[in-house]
C-alpha cells in the first residue's frame, strides 16, 4: 500500500506568464511585443484573439493573490514582460513597469509566498523585431542580458529564484519555419533549417549571458534555473532493453540534443551536430562556455511524452505512433502519458551527468473541455485525473531518490493559449471572460488538498 505522501518541505505551486494573463498591453508605459504584432494579425491566432486583455491580472493581481492564498500554493511561478520593463528591447528603463513586479511580489510576499520569477516566457519587444529580426540576431542575446541587469538589480532584493527563458524550442523553431507559416510569433519564414537553429542558438547564448548578469547584480545569493520542454521518450515497458532504447532516443532527440544537452554539458549532441550536416548553426569561440553556466536547479515543463522500443536497427530503437483512439485531453498533442514525468526526471538526471542538480516540475496540467454547470460550477474530473496520474508519477520519482524538488501546475487560471487564443483553457480556475470573474474548478479544490496533506488525494 502507498500513500503517495511526498516529503516535508516538497513545494507546491503554480505557474503563468506574463502576456498569457496580464492584458493591460498598452498600460504603466509597456510598448508591444511580438505577440501583440502577431495576433493583431488576421488568421494567426484562433478567432483573431489577443492577449490585450486577457485575465487583466495587470490591474487584478490582488485578488489574483487571493486564489494563491485560498489554493494554499507557497511557491508562484510568473513571468516578467521586457516589453513592460524596457518598452523599446533596449535603452531607457521604464520605471512604471518595473514598479507593477514590485507591487506584485511585495503582495506575494505579505502571503508568504515566494516569486520565482521567469524573465522571457515569449514576448520578445517588437522594437528588436524591427530592428533586428529579434532572435535571427545575435545582438538579441545581448540586448537580453541588459534587459537582465535592470531586472534582478531592481526586483533581486525580494526575488531570489530566477528563471532565465521558458522552452527555447517554442518560440525559435515555432517561431520561425521554412516554406509554411509559423504557429508562434514572430511567424517569420526563413530560407534554411540553418537559419532556425541558429535562432535557437541565439537563445541559448542569451540564457548564458543571462546567468552570468543574474549572479552579476544580484545583490543577495540566488538561485538560477533553465526551464526547458524536453522530448520525453518513455519505454513501451520497463524491461532492461526498452529502457536503454528510451534512453538512446532521448539522447538523438533534436529538442534534446539542441537545447538541454549544451545547457547542461558544454555541447551539442554528437548526434544531432551529425543529423543537422550543414544545417547545423555557426558557433562562434567561447558560446559554449557561455552557454554552459552553473545552473542551482533545472526547471522541466513536461506534458507529454512519446512511446519507444527496442528495434532491430541501426540506431537500436523505433518511435511508436500512437493508435487513433489513444487518450488524449482537449489538444491535438496532449496525448496522456502520465509517465513521461518520471522518465524526463530519470532521462536527465541518468544521463546528463546531473544527478545531484534539483529539478522543479515547472508546468504540468492540461486543456479539458471546462463548462459551467447549471450551479455555475466547473467539475473538471477528467483535469483531475489527468493531474492525480502526473503527480504519482513525480511521486515515484521522489520515492526512487531522483532529486525532484517541487510541482507547478500550468495554470493557476484560464488564460490566452498563444495560437489557440482563448479557446483552450489549461487553468484550475475558470475564468469569466466577459465578467473576469474568477471561479475556481473541481481540480482546485483537489489540489488544495493534495498541498495541505501533502500527498496524492
Ligand atoms: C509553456 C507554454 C505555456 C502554455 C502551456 C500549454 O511554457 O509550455 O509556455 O505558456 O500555455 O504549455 O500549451
Amino acid at each position: 500500500m502507498t500513500s503517495y505522501q511526498f516529503p516535508e518541505g516538497f513545494l507546491w505551486g503554480a505557474a503563468t506568464a506574463s502576456y498569457q494573463i496580464e492584458g493591460a498591453a498598452e498600460a504603466g508605459g509597456r510598448k508591444p511585443s511580438v505577440w501583440d504584432t502577431f495576433s493583431a494579425t488576421p488568421g494567426r491566432v484562433l478567432n483573431g484573439d489577443t492577449g490585450a486583455v486577457a485575465c487583466e491580472h495587470y490591474y487584478r493581481y490582488e485578488d489574483d493573490v487571493q486564489l494563491m492564498v485560498q489554493l494554499g500554493i507557497k511557491h508562484y511561478r510568473f513571468s516578467i514582460a521586457w516589453p513592460r520593463i524596457i518598452p523599446d528591447g533596449r535603452g531607457a528603463v521604464n520605471e512604471e513597469g518595473v514598479d507593477f513586479y514590485k507591487r506584485l511580489v511585495d503582495c506575494l510576499l505579505a502571503h508568504g509566498i515566494t516569486p520565482h520569477a521567469t524573465l522571457f516566457h515569449w514576448d520578445s519587444p517588437q522594437a528588436l523585431e524591427d530592428l533586428y529580426g529579434s532572435w535571427q540576431s545575435r545582438e538579441m542575446a545581448f540586448d537580453y542580458a541588459d534587459y537582465v541587469t535592470a531586472v534582478v538589480s531592481r526586483l533581486g532584493d525580494r526575488i531570489q529564484h530566477w528563471m532565465t527563458i521558458n522552452e527555447i524550442m517554442c518560440f525559435t523553431h515555432l517561431g520561425y519555419a521554412v516554406g509554411k507559416e509559423p504557429p508562434h510569433a514572430p511567424g517569420t519564414q526563413v530560407n534554411s533549417l540553418k537559419q532556425i537553429w541558429q535562432t535557437s542558438h541565439h537563445a541559448l547564448l542569451a540564457h548564458g549571458l543571462g546567468c552570468k548578469a543574474i549572479r552579476a547584480v544580484s545583490p543577495v545569493p540566488c538561485l538560477i534555473a533553465l526551464v526547458d520542454n524536453i522530448s520525453v521518450t518513455v519505454p513501451i515497458n520497463e524491461s532492461p532493453r526498452h529502457i536503454e532504447a528510451a534512453k538512446q532516443a532521448f539522447h538523438t532527440c533534436g529538442q534534446n540534443g539542441g537545447i538541454i544537452f549544451p545547457v547542461l554539458t558544454g555541447a551539442y549532441s554528437p548526434a544531432l551536430i551529425e543529423q543537422l550536416g550543414s544545417h547545423a548553426p555557426d558557433i562562434r569561440e567561447g558560446d559554449l562556455e557561455t552557454i554552459h553556466q552553473p545552473l542551482d536547479c533545472l526547471g522541466l515543463n513536461i506534458y507529454t511524452g512519446t512511446y519507444v522500443r527496442a528495434a532491430d536497427n541501426k540506431v537500436g530503437y523505433e518511435f511508436l505512433d500512437l493508435p487513433q483512439g489513444y487518450p488524449r485531453m482537449h489538444m491535438p498533442w496532449l496525448n496522456i502519458v502520465p509517465e513521461s514525468i518520471y522518465w524526463g526526471i530519470r532521462h536527465v538526471s541518468e544521463t546528463l551527468g546531473c544527478e545531484d542538480l534539483p529539478i522543479l516540475i515547472t508546468e504540468s496540467g492540461c486543456a479539458a473541455q471546462d463548462e459551467l454547470n447549471v450551479n455555475g460550477e466547473v467539475i473538471d474530473t477528467d483535469r483531475i485525473m489527468y493531474l492525480r496520474q502526473h503527480l504519482k508519477a513525480a511521486h515515484r520519482a521522489v520515492s526512487e531518490g531522483y532529486p525532484l524538488k517541487g510541482y507547478f501546475v500550468w495554470s493557476l487560471m484560464d488564460n490566452f493559449e498563444w495560437a489557440w487564443g482563448y479557446d483552450r483553457r489549461f487553468g484550475i480556475t475558470y475564468i469569466d471572460y466577459e465578467t473576469q470573474k474568477r471561479i475556481p474548478k473541481a481540480s482546485f479544490d483537489w489540489y488544495r488538498e493534495c498541498i495541505r496533506s501533502d500527498r496524492v488525494v
